[in-house]
């Protein structure tokens, strides 16, 4: 499998692969070794997900870690208990004087986590993020992530199809405000759905990631919104937490539901008819070209700067088919 600037059913994407020289500058636990090569801590990478115990990242870290194994450098994972950016600080930080060689991380605030992995990158450490991003385009050697907006736009394009010219409220739930991805796919979502007369958008609701937040947001808003015909749910938890609020309304079905992401609840729901269709993405392979990123940058390789990985629309008929991109609980 391997990154390309492909989303299935949306056509090409244009890819933002930029090739650049990596430069191996400053100090890794202390060594005195500008390469980073000459130090205990040289083969050491650390990857920091957004939350932990979650299909996606557990995708990812074991795309990760296989691929840290087979270059020769070991790979250790500390995931935050909420997808939470103090709690992520308080990870970053615990790195203090002896950070690893390159720091794989998924920044779960786009300003917020700037200034902890600053001070990592500070300390000569390789930073390549995962996933998510900062703002600040300059911190990271390397950015990995699914085309997100591009995502949104085929959410909204895969709830036109199924409600044909049918009128009707769409509702779009999002995590926090200050995630990068989920912003981007709210962002190509209601781009797309203006393209479509019969649908009117009634805005983004934030959920906080949490699935109980989502249930009460749907129910709240079949509440004030008779017509509600579809919910696009930005990643899994959001998903389930729609799913929820669906069901106790008896409206699976009846509202359409569009989700991101390929967690085992959610395929399973996609089956029982609770989702009309998943955008999956390809958490091992973002987990991977991470690594390959990092060990490339401290190598004194050609890094890329941005890669974009595919995502796959599912939908009830192809499931089986589409097996491969579901997600892991473990490896
Ligand atoms: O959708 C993924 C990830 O891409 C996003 O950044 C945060 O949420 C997930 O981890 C799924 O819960």
């Amino acid at each position: 499998m391997k990154l390309t600037k492909t989303l299935l059913a949306a056509g090409t994407l244009a890819s933002v692969a930029t090739l650049v020289a990596a430069c191996g500058s400053g100090q890794v636990g202390g060594s005195t070794d500008n390469s980073g090569s000459n130090n205990a801590n040289s083969k050491k990478l650390a990857l920091v997900p957004g939350v932990q115990a979650e299909p996606f990242y557990i995708s990812m870290q074991c795309g990760a870690q296989d691929e840290a194994k087979k270059l020769g450098y070991e790979l250790t994972t500390q995931a935050p208990q909420k997808f939470d950016a103090a709690m992520q600080t308080t990870i970053v930080n615990a790195m203090g004087s002896n950070p690893p060689a390159a720091l794989l991380i998924a920044p779960t605030d786009d300003h917020a986590m700037l200034a902890p992995i600053q001070q990592v990158k500070n300390r000569g450490t390789k930073i390549v993020e995962v996933d998510t991003s900062l703002k600040d385009k300059s911190v990271a050697v390397s950015s990995i992530s699914s085309n997100n907006e591009e995502g949104g736009k085929l959410a909204a394009q895969t709830l036109a199809k199924l409600v044909g010219e049918k009128p009707g409220s769409v509702l779009i739930l999002d995590t926090i405000a200050g995630t990068s991805t989920t912003a981007a796919r709210a962002k190509g979502f209601a781009d797309e759905l203006a393209k479509h007369p019969n649908l009117k958008s009634i805005g983004v609701q934030y959920t906080q990631n949490e699935p109980d937040q989502a249930a009460s947001k749907v129910t709240a808003a079949l509440a004030s919104t008779p017509d509600l015909i579809g919910i696009f749910a930005t990643n899994l938890n959001t998903g389930e937490g729609g799913a929820t609020g669906l069901r106790n309304a008896g409206k699976i079905g009846k509202v359409n539901l569009v989700g991101f992401d390929a967690s085992p609840s959610e395929v399973d729901g996609l089956r029982k008819g609770e989702y009309q269709a998943l955008i999956a993405q390809d958490p091992a392979e973002i987990g991977k070209q991470g690594v390959d990123q990092a060990v490339a940058a401290l190598e004194g390789k050609p890094v890329q700067r941005d890669l974009t990985a595919q995502l796959h629309s599912i939908t009830k008929d192809d499931l089986d088919a589409n097996s491969k991109y579901f997600y892991k609980q473990n490896c």
